[in-house]
């Protein structure tokens, strides 16, 4: 199954494929943005075919429902959620556009990588163990999140390598409806429910409005402070910021 979401900020893609001979993916995604965050809740079911899609589907719904709760809070409540089901692993991940923030909540192994324009990747690492109504730990990673960088979100049955950057932007421009084909160059070593997610702002706008400010009032210190000819720049300067 392949899905678009041709959001405002970011567009995203999201592809999923079930473990060999089964019908069912035991893999869960929900994806949501508004004015203020995106918001990705992914959830592996335990084991796989019904039982897996039952237990993840439970996780997803919680996850809409309480799709404003802080992250450890929102973590706890599908942990409550899956007490009469077969457990699942869950990571969630949320940007908030008015601080630039990002934060990551995981427990299981499904994974985040952020892929900066220069510089190494963010890659938050989610706790062990799975939700399945016991009180289990979970820590929320913060960090800014880097104007222009995507992101990738895989469960364990996708085996994704920071050195395979290039197929994924291939399999983000690709027009197909061919899941199985899009996710062969990420097919681990063990055959599992596969999902893979992709996330791209879109150049146009800029992510947080807060932060092209800073960066433009930087900008024009550094002119300020670096050209040789001072007293013209600061004039420039001046001139920008009675205009
Ligand atoms: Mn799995």
């Amino acid at each position: 199954m392949i899905e678009h979401f041709p959001f405002e900020r970011f567009g995203i893609l999201a592809v999923q494929e079930p473990k060999k001979n089964y019908s069912c993916c035991g893999d869960s995604y929900f994806i949501k943005e508004t004015g203020d965050y995106l918001l990705l809740t992914v959830a592996d079911g335990l084991g796989s075919g019904k039982g897996a899609r039952d237990a993840s589907q439970v996780a997803i719904k919680t996850a809409q429902k309480y799709d404003d709760a802080p992250l450890e809070e929102l973590m706890n409540i599908i942990n409550d959620a899956l007490l009469y089901y077969r457990g699942a692993v869950v990571s969630i991940f949320r940007i908030d556009f008015k601080s630039c923030l990002a934060k990551f909540c995981g427990v299981g192994n499904i994974l985040l990588s952020v892929f900066p324009k220069l510089g190494k990747p963010i890659t938050p690492l989610p706790e062990q163990g799975f939700l399945s109504g016991p009180p289990v730990k979970c820590r929320v990673h913060e960090f800014k999140y880097p104007e222009d960088a995507f992101f990738v979100i895989h469960s364990d049955g996708v085996s994704f390598r920071t050195d395979q950057l290039s197929a994924i932007h291939r399999i983000y421009e690709a027009r197909t409806d061919d899941s199985e084909c899009l996710l062969r160059p990420f097919s681990g070593e063990n055959d599992d429910d596969r999902t893979l997610i992709i996330g791209k702002p879109y150049g146009k706008n800029k992510l947080c409005q807060k932060c092209f400010l800073s960066d433009l009032r930087r900008g024009l210190l550094f002119l300020l402070f670096n050209s040789k000819k001072k007293r013209e720049s600061a004039f420039f300067f001046l001139s920008i910021l009675l205009w």
